[in-house]
């Protein structure tokens, strides 16, 4: 009977935290000894102080980042296309304030698109792994006008 009662506990458990992660961008879902690697950059008003990222297939990500800027701003990993689309429809739910984009920014990622929104002077963490079957992906922070003004990088995936 305290098996059973552990083991539902303990599915429990893993059922929120991948919710969570699927949302907020929490890393959650994987704990720190599935980590291969810390990457840590800043990210300031229009910019990202990495310009491109190399990354293994299959490596698991931690991206620590610093919003040294006085705006907030979000990175998200998706292919070119991904990001496009998902520029577009935050540029739609702005309505033009350029601060509005944030709070939606969270809720609106689909859940496929890996995201952290990070508020200005915080720093926000979020763990990934690089996917197996994909060339290039880019990060970017789709806030309307961040992307255009220069917030976007490479991840160059190599085999
Ligand atoms: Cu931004």
């Amino acid at each position: 009977m305290r098996k059973t009662l552990l083991a539902l506990a303990l599915g429990m458990i893993t059922t929120t935290a991948f919710a969570a992660g699927e949302h907020g961008g929490s890393h959650a879902d994987v704990s720190e000894a599935d980590i291969d690697r810390t990457i840590s950059f800043e990210a300031g008003d229009m910019w990202f102080d990495s310009e491109s990222l190399d990354i293994s297939p299959g490596e698991t990500v931690k991206f620590e980042i610093v919003n040294t800027g006085n705006l907030g701003h979000e990175f998200v990993i998706g292919d070119a296309e991904a990001q496009e689309a998902h520029r577009k429809m935050m540029q739609e739910m702005s309505g033009g304030h350029d601060d509005g984009g944030h709070d939606m920014a969270e809720g609106e990622h689909g859940g496929n698109m890996p995201a952290i929104t990070i508020a200005k002077g915080e720093t926000a963490e979020l763990v990934w792994t690089a996917p197996e079957n994909v060339d290039d992906l880019e990060y970017a922070c789709n806030i309307p006008g961040h992307y255009e003004a220069g917030m976007s990088g490479n991840i160059d995936l190599q085999g």
